[in-house]
């Protein structure tokens, strides 16, 4: 699937005093990136990155109206699904983030995307919590399901669209979970959930972690 709009991350225009910073903090970052694969590689728990806004309980509005943390896209065409905080039904907390089909485009998903490099030769796990209302999909997939992607020069070179995990037609919260192996080259992990034609989804919670070796 062809994301429609994609995060930027520049340094441009930044002052000297915090340009230092940021290296400084860079610097740390990967050392402790060597340590997590290091660690990996001895058979232990690595920490994969932290999801921002993982629970949709943030106030915030992030890029494109979307909550904080997350971008959403769509197949093409007309605006066909709604991606909004639901402050009545909820896995945990106050809200969770709800998924309505509005139109006839086939797909609509909102996703996260985190850096790959610490987690490269690595198995990693994508849990959420989902439910759903009337969601009978269509011939591209079924219902709502995760999706774990890692990327290249901005495009995917390995995939999981946790088709068999799929939550369909009228279902009560349920925890889903899929695994991707992240090939060497992989810059970035892409993750969220998609919702395929008519009904509702909602998904709270999402969890990333590094499956250790030998599971
Ligand atoms: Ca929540």
């Amino acid at each position: 699937m062809a994301a429609s709009e994609r995060p930027v991350a520049a340094m441009t225009g930044v002052r000297p005093a915090v340009r230092f910073a940021a290296v400084a903090v860079a610097s740390c970052l990967l050392h402790a990136m060597t340590l997590d694969v290091a660690m990996a590689q001895a058979g232990e728990v690595s920490s994969p990155p932290i999801l921002i806004n993982a629970g949709f309980e943030s106030e915030r509005s992030g890029p494109a109206g979307n909550p904080e943390g997350w971008w959403s896209l769509q197949h093409a065409g007309d605006p066909s699904y709604k991606f909004e905080q639901d402050r009545e039904v909820r896995h945990s907390g106050d809200k969770s983030l709800r998924i309505s089909n509005i139109g006839r485009e086939p797909f609509g998903s909102i996703y996260q995307t985190v850096p790959a490099t610490m987690m490269r030769g690595l198995t990693v796990q994508l849990a959420a919590w989902l439910l759903t209302e009337g969601a009978s999909g269509n011939r591209f997939g079924k219902g709502a399901s995760l999706h774990l992607q890692a990327m290249k020069a901005g495009h995917p070179i390995a995939h999981n669209h946790g088709k068999d995990q799929a939550a369909t037609g009228t279902s009560d919260w349920t925890r889903r979970e899929i695994t991707l192996r992240v090939p060497a080259d992989a810059e970035q992990l892409e993750l969220g959930v998609t919702l395929f034609g008519p009904g509702k989804a909602w998904v709270d919670d999402f969890v990333l972690t590094v499956v250790p070796a030998g599971n």
